[in-house]
């Protein structure tokens, strides 16, 4: 799957301890592909500390630092600062943070570098919910999803971080999937060379939290698009791109199907999911055409 060569040279460490199949580690070595070394990283408590590292031992071979839960994107804002003060606008800083890093407990600090702008590019790795401290339901967590706060199924769905960042209107904001490594690193060159603030939303197979067999992370980035679960798109200057617009989707079972976190479904509550997954992507994908027209 990796141009081994590349890979020996890159700035992602070979021993890191996520767990296997983890999709969080394939999303971090593209990023670094495609940002580079002249990058500072800020990550905050979760799953992605496993690169920043421990001690004095680091995954990663850039500068960075791991802040707080709810200080990812203030940290950059400072970094970015400080780089502009010394008159250097070109390295890339870049906040990458978790599901509940971003949309629940480090919001405020996101919502205040969008407002003022500032050059900072933001990568949401979105596994859907607090994965680092025992798989707590976040605000991310997808509608009837078990977690460890929400056994019995999330009684609410998502809450969706791109429209946050459109009603911010920042320049450049993506959704990105593991299952078009092509198009993720086309949207990670675009955030990079944004002239302010980026996000890049990546939806991330997580073998421990969801329950699934590692090799199926891959299989299951794919069938959450086709199903209509996570849909591709992009706000640029205020133009929207959708890119994954689909004529039928496909069962949502192809999704869930092998997911232990939705194996308690009854019958009827999987008719429900199915019934509230294809509504949310037609209505959805509806107003972004209405919104991409009215630009
Ligand atoms: C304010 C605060 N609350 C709780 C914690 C404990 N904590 C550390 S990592 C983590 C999980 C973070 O979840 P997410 O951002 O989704 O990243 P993931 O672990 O899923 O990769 C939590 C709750 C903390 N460090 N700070
Ligand atoms: S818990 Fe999930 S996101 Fe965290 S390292 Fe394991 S597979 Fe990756
Ligand atoms: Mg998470």
């Amino acid at each position: 799957m990796f141009d081994l060569q590349h890979e020996a040279k890159g700035l992602v460490s070979h021993g890191n301890s996520a767990c296997a199949g983890c999709g969080l580690e394939l999303i971090m070595r593209k990023t670094m592909e495609v940002l580079g070394e002249d990058t500072i990283i800020i990550i905050p408590p979760g799953c992605s500390a496993l690169f920043s590292g421990f001690g004095n031992e680091s995954g990663l071979k850039i500068p960075g630092f791991q802040g707080n839960l709810e200080n990812t994107a203030a940290c950059a804002a400072g970094v970015r600062a400080a780089l502009n003060a010394k008159g250097n606008t070109e390295t890339t800083v870049l906040g990458f943070a978790g599901d509940g890093a971003t949309v629940d407990i480090g919001l405020q600090a996101l919502s205040g570098v969008w407002e003022r702008r500032d050059k900072v590019m933001y990568i949401c790795y979105d596994n859907e919910a607090y994965m680092n401290t025992g798989i707590q339901g976040s605000s991310s967590t997808p509608y009837y999803a078990s977690t460890t706060t929400t056994p019995s199924g999330k009684p609410t769905g998502k809450k969706n971080l791109m429209e946050i960042a459109m009603a911010h209107d920042i320049p450049y904001a993506a959704t990105a999937s593991l299952s078009n490594l092509n198009d993720f690193k086309k949207k990670l060159k675009k955030a990079k060379d944004t002239d302010g603030p980026s996000l890049i939303h990546i939806q991330t197979p997580c073998p421990t939290g969801w329950r699934y067999e590692p090799s199926k992370s891959i299989q299951l980035a794919k069938s959450a698009v086709e199903t209509g679960a996570w849909i591709l798109y992009e706000y640029e200057e205020g133009k929207i791109t959708i890119n994954s617009k689909l004529k039928d989707l496909k069962p949502i079972e192809e999704y869930i199907g092998i997911q232990g976190r939705f194996k308690k479904l009854s019958d009827d509550q999987k008719s429900e999911l199915q019934e509230y997954v294809s509504d949310y992507y037609h209505k959805y994908v509806s107003k972004l055409e209405r919104m991409s027209v009215e630009d």
